[in-house]
């Protein structure tokens, strides 16, 4: 049996080999994962935690969701890869399966979220040229302050967080930003730049803390686009696939972009997959031979992604999120009147997050987080005050309130 102390060496004899042997581009919680099922994860000694992030939103249906799992472990007995230069016998159903899911002509298919976002943008800039008539070079693409969607260079070249760009210059160009949640300030710059080819946004900010925009801000942006002949790009790689209650964030607004971007729950947290739909007059502009990657579309990937799309239908995951979100948010404004620490709570669906006092000390959410760590329930703050909870889809009633008890004594401890 071993002791306390060999215990803890254990977990750290992990954090070790990760300081030793890789790179230090994150600082995660001291927590050593070994397994996850459902809505719970298990550290190397057994402990359980909730698992309130979600992979950042990609294991919405739960982790190592049986239907998911075997969906991988039969393709991957027979046919994982074939690249695109030969046709398989999943491609075809997949892209079948997805442009009717989510109604659009067709979907290209790639593998992380952010090359989901670039594949968007080289099509938005083919369409200038080819559809708007936009002079060779001169696209340009609005994005949002606040943005998140990934750490490659165009993606940086648009963010406004030093953390994401400085000192990784000089910058992709053609791109700009506007104010979030400002249809006036979409309207002045589309009315003020032609060559605008399209406006990139996400319908709830995930890095950004979870930013909520106003009801209609969506509406508005879709009036505006078809007003100056501007493409509409959700980046929905974090809201979509049921995380905020809906199938798709953008279905709150009763609004279809021009292109989609989908990635995280494609796959039920099970390997990258993202995809990128539009209609014929966007998604031809690029031909043969002109984009592409050599996983995207793998048969290995198709399998999983129609089970793990699945899975959200079949078991009323965007329902769920929804009514288990209402239960969620409602115990955090409990927990507001009982302490001044939780200043606001924000979200929808189980897309939420609370802006947390400052605690004094020195000490941050991070030092929440901890907390709850201890008490059995991981979570991450994002910009310092600010943490995100965002627990599998697949939570019921029971052990959403078992969770914001947790959240609840541990604030309660800390105030
Ligand atoms: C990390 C953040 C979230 C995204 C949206 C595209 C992408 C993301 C809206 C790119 C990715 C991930 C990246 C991940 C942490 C996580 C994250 F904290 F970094 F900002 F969710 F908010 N669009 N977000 O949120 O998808 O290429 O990563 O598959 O560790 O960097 P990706």
């Amino acid at each position: 049996m071993n002791t306390v102390n060999e215990k803890i060496n254990n977990e750290q004899y992990y954090i070790d080999l990760e300081d030793q042997y890789g790179a230090h581009n994150y600082h995660p919680l001291p927590v050593v994962i070994e397994r996850g099922e459902g809505i719970y994860m298990y550290d190397v000694n057994g402990k359980q935690y909730f698992d309130f992030l979600s992979a950042y939103s990609a294991v919405n249906q739960g982790h190592c969701h049986p239907r998911i799992t075997k969906a991988l472990t039969e393709q991957a007995q027979k046919l994982t890869l074939t690249s695109r230069a030969f046709h398989n016998n999943l491609l075809g159903e997949y892209e079948k399966y997805m442009t009717h899911y989510f109604g659009y002509d067709k979907v290209l298919p790639m593998n992380t979220g952010v090359e989901g976002g670039e594949t968007a943008i080289k099509l938005a800039r083919r369409w200038g040229y080819a559809v708007k008539g936009i002079a060779e070079n001169q696209a340009h693409i609005l994005f949002a302050e606040g943005n998140f969607w990934g750490r490659t260079m165009a993606a940086i070249s648009s963010s406004n967080d030093p953390s994401s760009f400085l000192n990784f210059g000089p910058f992709m160009p053609g791109f700009s930003l506007i104010p979030y949640n400002d249809l006036t300030a979409l309207e002045t710059a589309f009315h003020s730049n032609p060559n605008i080819a399209a406006f990139m946004f996400e319908p709830i900010q995930g890095e950004a803390g979870v930013v909520v925009p106003d009801d209609g801000y969506i509406s508005g942006i879709r009036a505006l686009c078809d007003k100056y002949n501007v493409l509409m790009i959700a980046d929905e790689v974090q809201t979509g696939l049921c995380r905020t209650g809906k199938m798709l964030a953008c279905d709150y607004a009763g609004v279809k972009p021009d292109v989609l971007v989908l990635g995280k729950a494609l796959s039920g947290g099970v390997l990258p997959v993202s995809a990128v739909l539009a209609n014929n007059e966007v998604m031809l502009t690029i031909k043969p031979g002109e984009h592409g990657s050599t996983y995207g579309g793998n048969p290995l990937a198709c399998a999983v992604a129609m089970e793990a799309l699945k899975v959200l239908v079949d078991e009323n995951l965007a329902e769920n999120a929804f009514n288990m979100g209402e239960i969620f948010r409602s115990r955090m404004k409990q927990l507001q009147t009982k302490t001044n620490l939780v200043e606001l709570v924000r979200g929808k669906g189980l897309l939420n997050a609370i802006v947390i006092k400052p605690l004094g000390y020195g000490k941050t959410a991070y030092n929440v987080c901890l907390a709850m760590k201890e008490n059995g329930l991981l979570a991450k703050q994002t910009h310092g005050n600010i943490i995100r909870f965002a627990p599998p889809l697949t939570i019921n009633e029971k052990q959403i309130n078992e969770a914001c008890d947790i959240i609840e004594k541990t604030i309660l401890a800390l105030a």
